[in-house]
């Protein structure tokens, strides 16, 4: 029998679909997912194991210019996974305009790394077919674009032609490699997918910037024959934030921590008590310190 093992790394703009396209097809919830653009900070691997390969894919934050240290370590992470990938799988939402601008930015990415770059058209559930032609016929002059594959992670169409594109481009090894052991699909801590769940309540109860400025950080995590006590941090960046996040009476708080519990007690199969607290530490996003204190590392693939 032949084996395929890879890394793909699966970027684009923010809001492209990258993570809700790796949980479609790892088929767990390895990534948080909002309308808001930069919503993955982190490389999160979703692993994908079947008999004869395993393919590892990164998700990564959207590519976007830097305006703080935050920033910063996210598009450091969008070069650590281009580094590490076999293939490149570059997101593109089908309902927005493709700038000259993008299509540089994909040529350099194959000119510079001479990995296999395949386009992905996301969200067609949105568009009439013509459109989809259309941008594939715009896109099919770039001669550095390898393959072009127009899904909808929604509905979970052409997902499986992707897959098969994407193995195509690994060459077959003889002996069976893989990196994970085979019951893996993410290389995340439970810490981290809960704090995540809690991140992603908040980018979707909260206006405008605050929840970019949120921080989550799980201060004590106790696992119970019956029950799960978490206890969590949201930090934010300012005191107006903080009054916002707590709400009238804590009615927000309150939402939030619902909400996530409800996610949190599906991932961890057990009943979770959820204790919330909010803090400001001034302009975190702009600090080394802080960054490295919440665990933001320099380099992460
Ligand atoms: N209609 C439709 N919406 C989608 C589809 N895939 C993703 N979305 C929506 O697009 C938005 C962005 O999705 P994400 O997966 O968070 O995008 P992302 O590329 O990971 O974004 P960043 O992490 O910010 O870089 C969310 O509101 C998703 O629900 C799809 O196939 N169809
Ligand atoms: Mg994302």
């Amino acid at each position: 029998m032949e084996y395929k093992c890879g890394y793909i790394a699966i970027l684009g703009k923010p809001n492209a679909g990258k993570s809700t396209l790796v949980n479609c097809l790892v088929g767990e919830k390895v990534a948080i997912v909002s309308s808001k653009p930069q919503t993955t900070r982190n490389n999160i691997l979703g692993i994908i194991t079947k008999e004869n390969y395993q393919l590892i894919l990164v998700d990564t934050p959207g590519i976007h210019k830097s305006k703080n240290a935050l920033d910063k370590f996210m598009m450091k992470n969008v070069r650590s996974a281009i580094g590490g990938a076999n293939v490149i799988l570059y997101l593109i939402d089908v309902t927005k305009k493709i700038t000259d601008d993008e299509i540089e930015y994909i040529k350099n990415l194959k000119e510079k790394n001479q990995v296999p770059l395949v386009v992905c058209l996301s969200k067609i559930d949105l568009v009439k077919n013509e459109n989809i032609l259309l941008t594939i016929s715009q896109l099919s002059s770039v001669k550095e674009i390898d393959d072009i594959v127009p899904i909808s992670s929604y509905k979970n169409k052409n997902t499986t032609e992707l897959l098969n594109t994407i193995l195509n481009y690994l060459p077959p090894q003889k002996d069976k490699n893989f990196v994970f052991d085979d019951d893996y699909y993410t290389d995340k801590s439970l810490n981290f997918l809960v704090a995540e769940i809690i991140r992603e309540k908040t980018l979707y109860y909260l206006e405008q910037e605050i929840p970019h400025g949120i921080n989550v950080n799980i201060v004590n995590f106790e696992e119970k024959p019956n029950i799960c006590i978490i206890e969590a941090d949201i930090v934010c960046e300012r005191d107006s934030h903080k009054s916002i996040i707590i709400g009238k009476n804590g009615s927000m708080l309150k939402t939030i921590g619902e909400k996530a519990r409800l996610d949190i007690e599906k991932l961890v199969d057990k009943k979770v008590l959820l204790k919330l607290f909010v803090k400001t530490k001034k302009n975190w996003r702009d600090s080394e310190n802080y960054l490295k204190e919440f665990g933001y590392k320099k380099e992460d693939l």
